[in-house]
């Protein structure tokens, strides 16, 4: 087998410089909690290819529905000859996703993909062309979903003109905007009432617990209440599930914890334990407002990401892995607040169940909003981090948020050697 750095070098000269990679090691195998490099080296998973393998790494069940699905055929596409395994990942997503109402779904390949399908409905149904994002929100790297997106260096630095009818507001983010929920939902309700008009939005779009943008919880009632205005202002209220969906935050999806039933709901990355797929779920009558035709994609809903979705969701629902995450956070959360009191420098503790971060700022600084960032350290740790073996991922609009998203079946001793790696790496720095 090539080594790492044998294939580094062919990598410079064949793969584009625009799609880089966090760590230098190269994948032979990956399995459960765990992931071997082509040298040889084991490393602990806190990362899960950025939250998309919940089931582990080449989940038993999901690798045997991809075989037989391969072998009984790969692809027909749904638009030409429909297949019973979109039916059955859609039927999931009814009986899954929050609200008792009548659901109807469709499949697409990627999550930009999805938040892209999920505005054209909204807009569609309401006939409006607004569409109210949030600060830090992340939400792709298309063109429409790159406006939809707050950061900008990596992800649309020198890619725009971007589309229109995008308008963002404040987040909530306690530890920077120092509100409660209701008045940080009042906040931006009054942004969009004077900005963009109740009657132009077609959709309201938010991550329930923001992703790239920092793992920011928003204050208890900041959702409740944004939904609540959309619904009276007959505004889609589209939650983006596609990081914290499938049982990753505790719960099988995060806007579950407030009781918050979304218009819509966007699902990819845990979904198919690795296979690219991505979903719409919602109102039948908002899904059902698109004539036929309107929506599709010739890969969408592919039968062998159907077979692994549908197999993922099994074992989810086998092994209970919603408790699995808060098993994750009840054991990890402890260990990260007595990381936290040993180094000033971990601002806040934060986050639900498998989806958890420190936020790492400079002590005893603040900028305009909140303690100072500290995207240095951040780094430096990280980079330790993976010296010692740990897969970690930064993010943040700061990249000062250092992040944990193991796959939900991590043992309790792989989590253990994973936190005592992140631990060394703190202090190291
Ligand atoms: N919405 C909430 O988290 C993907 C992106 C990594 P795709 N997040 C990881 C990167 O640097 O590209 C994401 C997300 C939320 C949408 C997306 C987009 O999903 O499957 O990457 O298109």
């Amino acid at each position: 087998m090539a080594s790492s750095a044998e294939l580094h070098q062919r990598r410079s000269a064949a793969v584009a410089r625009g799609v880089s990679s966090m760590i230098p090691s190269y994948v032979s195998t990956a399995g459960g909690g765990t992931m071997t490099d082509v040298d040889g080296r084991e490393w602990i998973d806190f990362a899960a290819g950025i939250a998309v393998t919940n089931v582990g790494n080449a989940a038993p069940k999901v690798v045997e529905a991809v075989k037989a699905q391969v072998e009984r055929f790969t692809h027909t596409c749904f638009m030409i000859a429909p297949y019973e395994q979109y039916v059955a990942v859609c039927e999931q997503l009814a009986e899954l996703t929050p609200g008792d109402f009548e659901k109807r779904s469709a499949l697409f390949n990627s999550g930009a993909e999805a938040v892209e399908n999920a505005v054209k409905i909204a807009r569609h149904a309401t006939g409006r062309p607004a569409v109210v994002v949030f600060d830090h929100a992340y939400h792709g790297r298309t063109n429409l979903t790159m406006a939809l997106t707050a950061k900008v260096m990596p992800y649309k630095q020198g890619f725009g003109p971007f589309a229109g009818e995008i308008y963002r507001v404040p987040m909530s983010y306690p530890l920077r905007d120092g509100r409660g929920g209701a008045d940080a939902a009042a906040y931006a309700i009054g942004q969009i009432e004077k900005t963009v008009g109740a009657s132009n939005v077609a959709a309201v779009l938010i991550e329930p617990i923001q992703g790239e943008g920092g793992f920011v919880v928003p204050a208890e009632g900041f959702l409740p209440a944004l939904a609540a205005w959309s619904k009276a202002a007959g505004a889609v209220f589209i939650a983006d599930e596609i990081q914290t969906g499938f049982c990753r935050t505790g719960e099988w999806f995060a806007s579950s914890h407030e009781g918050v039933e979304p218009d819509l709901i966007t699902t990819a990355k845990g979904i198919a334990g690795g296979l690219p797929l991505a979903a719409v779920t919602g109102r039948a009558e908002i899904m059902d407002s698109v004539h036929p035709g309107g929506l599709g994609g010739t890969y969408g809903g592919n039968p062998i990401a159907c077979a692994a979705a549908l197999a993922s969701i099994e074992t989810m629902r086998e092994l209970d892995l919603a408790a699995a995450a808060r098993h994750i956070e009840s054991v990890a959360r402890p260990r990260l607040e007595a990381l936290a009191a040993k180094h000033p420098a971990i601002g806040e503790v934060r986050g639900r169940g498998a989806m958890l971060a420190v936020e790492v700022v400079i002590p005893g600084e603040d900028s305009a909003a909140g303690p100072a960032p500290d995207p240095v350290l951040t780094g430096a740790v990280a980079k330790a981090a993976h010296e010692l073996g740990l897969l970690l991922l930064t993010c943040g609009t700061y990249g000062n948020v250092i992040r944990l998203l193991p796959p939900l079946i991590i043992s309790d001793d792989e989590l253990d050697r994973g936190l005592s790696l992140l631990e060394q790496a703190f202090s190291s720095i």
